[in-house]
């Protein structure tokens, strides 16, 4: 599709209502959704337990890039184009490795940790081995949630969200938890009907048996008239619950309250919610799937804060363990999925926690999630499919995330015109 009439899809966008077609599988809208959101905003990509000590290095696939990111021996972490600078050579082909320097296998070709080019042979005693040092990669942890950006100039307002989230996440300790597992999942279906998926639960009773064990069915969000049929005072109990609970929480150190900056650039939105039942944990009994509690938490009851990121992540922490989920486009009709469950360092597997009990709802809600991406992508392809309405009450986020994603493009058009204009 010609740049010309993806900017008409662009500028005819309805709010309130789903894309249209194209935007769900044109080949050519995702080339630009990899170069303009991809390309250009702060990417969820991996966690700090990960790389856990100096020489330890993961490496992510955003589109054509391959990127990787090491953790040195002060501890911080680097991230770089994973391309050798002899001859183009991918460097790291593992997903997680622990390395020395970076040698390059084909001719051997060495980087520092700082990706200076240190020994390159046969070169000669002009060849100035300054100019060839790996092409550096923005990278910015939030507490131990680790985010890269590919632009040359990466957006300013992360810090924002790092402001904002650090407190929120950081008695999670997120440092001192270890990967209990991951998974990979690839929808069949474009990265924004994931993203769109994600962003509300209206499908959640209908769908999701195991997930919405722990869930309460008020935080699905339902239209006045439907509240008024609700028991009302269920309505007004769980209200008063969260209201408890937030006191309860905000009184021993944890932010609760939601914070909503979904129109921000490097958008965001958080809010801690109480669990159902037990209220420990995304587990089918709703106690914890872990018995060693995160960071310095006696209490299992912290409910669930979940925190999510345009374009591409969601999390949710709870006292035993943290969810994280990273959405990584790979055709227009194909997108990974990779979700990281982590608890306690010291948690013994079998002793402390059981994989399938850890993992079961979020497994079982993933592949719940993957299929009804799949029927949502196959009718947009259909003949039939026009954008249709979003409910006010429950898919305001679903809203947030096109509307934040048609401005991106809007931007990207304007600055682009501009760009020509001024030549
Ligand atoms: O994980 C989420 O944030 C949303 C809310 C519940 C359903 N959905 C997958
Ligand atoms: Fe890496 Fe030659 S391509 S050393
Ligand atoms: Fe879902």
């Amino acid at each position: 599709m010609h740049s010309s009439d993806i900017q008409k899809l662009v500028a005819r966008r309805q709010t309130f209502k789903s894309l249209e077609a194209p935007f769900y599988s044109d080949q050519d809208i995702l080339d630009l959704d990899m170069e303009v959101i991809f390309g250009q905003h702060w990417i969820f990509v991996g966690v700090e337990p990960e790389l856990p000590e100096p020489g330890d290095c993961i490496t992510v696939e955003i589109g054509g890039a391959s990127i990787l990111i090491l953790r040195g021996d002060d501890m911080g972490i680097r991230a770089f184009h994973n391309v050798c600078r002899h001859r183009g050579a991918k460097l790291i082909d593992e997903r997680q490795t622990t390395i020395g320097n970076i040698v390059c296998r084909y001719h051997g070709w060495t980087y520092n940790e700082d990706g200076d080019l240190i020994l390159a042979e046969h070169m000669g005693s002009g060849f100035d081995k300054s100019c060839h040092g790996l092409k550096s990669v923005h990278v910015r942890s939030i507490a131990g949630l680790i985010f890269i950006c590919l632009a040359k100039d990466a957006p300013a307002d992360i810090e924002e969200m790092a402001k904002v989230m650090e407190p929120y996440l950081a008695p999670h300790d997120l440092a001192n938890c270890k990967v209990a597992h991951v998974s990979e999942l690839i929808e069949e279906g474009n990265w924004k009907l994931t993203m769109e998926n994600n962003r509300e639960c209206y499908h959640c009773e209908g769908n999701h048996p195991q997930l919405t064990v722990p869930l309460s069915e008020f935080g699905f969000g339902f239209s006045p008239d439907e509240l008024d049929q609700r028991r009302s005072e269920d309505v007004a109990k769980y209200t008063q619950t969260i209201a408890n609970d937030h006191a309860r929480w905000e009184a021993c150190g944890l932010p609760s309250a939601e914070q909503d900056q979904l129109s921000s650039v490097t958008g965001f939105r958080t809010m801690r919610l109480p669990l159902m039942r037990e209220g420990e944990s995304h587990t089918l009994d709703t106690k914890s799937a872990s018995k060693k509690l995160l960071g310095d938490f006696t209490d299992a009851k912290l409910g669930g804060l979940s925190f999510w990121t345009h374009p591409n992540s969601w999390h949710h922490f709870m006292a035993d363990h943290v969810v994280t989920f990273s959405v990584l486009p790979l055709a227009p009709n194909k997108t990974l999925v990779r979700t990281t469950w982590l608890v306690h360092k010291d948690a013994h597997e079998n002793e402390d926690y059981t994989l399938d009990n850890l993992t079961h709802v979020w497994n079982m809600t993933n592949q719940q999630d993957a299929d009804l991406v799949r029927l949502a992508q196959i009718g947009s392809e259909q003949p039939a499919y026009e954008p249709g309405p979003y409910s006010k009450f429950t898919e305001p986020h679903v809203e947030a995330f096109c509307d934040w994603y048609i401005k991106r493009l809007e931007d990207h058009f304007a600055t682009t015109k501009a760009g020509i204009a001024a030549e």
